[in-house]
């Protein structure tokens, strides 16, 4: 071959290759948390205006899914992406079946990818909607936007097998500091879908404020919602509001745990009703961020009465099979109180059929093996519920709050478990974090988010994101496959989709954002 033929030969290959290539490799994906195993076969899936979406035959739920996948695919890509049911496996298309997978559990789900047809099977409905978050973030980042984009919008080929490794994976959001309101935690909760979360604790009462209507203690809510931290108006979710949130939750097949701290905590409901004071008067509302000063009045009998009744109501409401009743920072209340205190709770929360959930002092007293605690400080304590057999949600404030500070200048957060950076959140294993609490020990994670600072749907914003994705891939993904180094570039493409969806997240210089 001549001089002439090779250099033309060069220019040829390089224009080619300036050309933008089909994604072709399934491997090559953002996908977090990051799934269980995934085989490429070098082709690519493309969604078209004539794609549609297939449900096998038989379950409303999974249509419902189905629908779900279609409102999330058709503003970003203009298609009708019509939802139609079918009784064998379409030749082309999306096609959802509830056929157990290869892989076991109820939120697994496996998804094979060929050319013309993309299968979706699980063997639950919540795994189908699982499997649909991944199908979300194997498209181009642009499917999250909400104007029609001009995007080819390819998946690369192959299967995946997914499943995870804790059953429980939570977030907790504080709206008795701060209150947020309906649309605010269903916008949260939106958040968390698309991360495979299955449960958000809320933390419905504190000192500053009480913020569920609880019919047979009216005053709880027309005195103790109405102020917050600062001496801003407070607020509190009707029953009626907070059935919409349980519903919208459970449409993404996540369970609302809901949180009435207890014995200490509890100013709002103090000031609300004078009988629940030991000295019989009722205190002031408290807008200020100090803990560990209040308390019920535990030899009294109406106080039982007050938790029998808010408990029952709660419990009527409340699908999901958790009750927390906090049992935290009780400074107040002498140990030899707290402990008959929080046996006498538990057994109302069991009387109502619902299983307790305490924060971690409450393995002080004698906890039902079906109980759990919730480890955010005392590593003596988490010891205490594994020798009672009681398993563990592990919140160390240090790895897991999100109202931490990201380092000593970002804005917004405190600081007193010290800096979580985006590494510092992800970098861990709860399973190896205090040797006395071990993989079988364990129930999942939670990351709380305390809203002493945050204000409003930015903030809290802010202080969630990037953090959140983290939070997902430890509680989802195998511990083994995990990398700070690995993760912080999958991360790094999901500022497109925070982009997108223009939200308000900490640009941590830590991870290599695209420009
Ligand atoms: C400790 S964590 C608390 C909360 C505060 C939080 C602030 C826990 C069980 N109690 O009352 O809001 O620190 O980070």
């Amino acid at each position: 071959m001549n001089k002439q033929i090779l250099v033309f030969l060069s220019i040829i290959t390089g224009l080619l290759s300036c050309t933008p290539e089909t994604p072709t490799d399934l491997t090559k994906n953002t996908v977090i948390p990051k799934p269980v195993s995934i085989t490429a076969t070098g082709k690519s899936f493309k969604l078209n205006d004539k794609t549609s979406i297939f449900v096998k035959d038989g379950s409303p739920e999974l249509l419902k899914t189905a629908q779900y996948l279609s409102s999330k695919l058709k503003p970003a890509t203009g298609f009708s992406l019509n939802v139609q049911t079918t009784e064998n496996a379409p030749a082309s298309g999306i096609y959802l079946d509830l056929e157990t997978p290869k892989t076991t559990g109820d939120e697994a789900y496996e998804l094979q990818i060929d050319n013309k047809l993309l299968t979706l099977k699980a063997s639950s409905p919540a795994g189908a909607f699982r499997g649909i978050q991944t199908i979300r973030q194997l498209l181009p980042a642009d499917i999250e936007k909400n104007t029609v984009q001009q995007t080819d919008w390819i998946i690369p080929t192959g299967t995946i097998q997914d499943y995870p490794e804790y059953e429980y994976r939570g977030t907790m959001l504080d709206v008795a500091r701060h209150f947020l309101g309906v649309d605010d935690v269903k916008h949260y909760l939106d958040l968390m879908a698309y991360y495979k979360f299955n449960v958000m604790h809320l933390h419905l009462t504190d000192d500053q404020g009480w913020r569920i209507e609880i019919k047979s203690w009216p005053k709880l809510t027309e005195i103790g919602g109405q102020t917050e931290v600062g001496g801003g108006e407070g607020g509190f979710y009707t029953q009626k509001d907070y059935n919409e949130l349980v519903a919208y939750a459970a449409e993404r097949f996540i369970t609302i745990i809901p949180e009435i701290d207890m014995p200490g905590h509890t100013n709002a409901a103090l000031a609300s009703y004078p009988e629940l004071n030991c000295d019989g008067k009722a205190t002031e509302l408290y807008t200020g961020i100090e803990v560990g000063f209040s308390t019920l009045c535990t030899d009294k009998e109406i106080t039982y009465e007050f938790i029998d009744d808010v408990i029952g109501e709660l419990a009527e409401m409340t699908p999901g099979k958790y009750i927390h009743i906090g049992g935290d920072e009780s400074h107040v209340t002498k140990k030899e109180d707290y402990i008959p205190f929080i046996e006498r709770v538990q057994d109302i929360v069991y009387a109502h059929n619902k299983t307790m959930i305490g924060w971690d002092e409450v393995t002080l007293a004698k906890l039902d093996k079906r109980s759990i605690a919730q480890y955010w400080a005392s590593a003596e304590n988490a010891k205490n519920a594994v020798a009672q057999g009681v398993k563990v949600i592990m919140s160390p404030a240090a790895k897991a709050y999100l109202d931490m500070q990201y380092d000593s200048i970002s804005p917004l957060g405190l600081h007193w478990a010290g800096y979580v950076e985006v590494d510092t959140g992800y970098d861990w294993d709860p399973a190896k974090l205090e040797k006395e609490i071990g993989r079988d020990n364990i129930l999942g994670i939670e990351a709380p988010l305390w809203t002493e600072t945050v204000t409003n749907r930015a903030d809290m914003e802010y202080l969630v994101f990037p953090r959140l994705a983290g939070y997902a891939e430890i509680g989802w993904s195998p511990t083994a496959g995990r990398s700070w180094d690995e993760y912080k570039v999958r991360l790094a493409s999901h500022g497109n989709q925070y982009d997108s969806w223009g939200i308000n997240y900490y640009r941590s210089t830590r991870v290599p954002w695209n420009e």
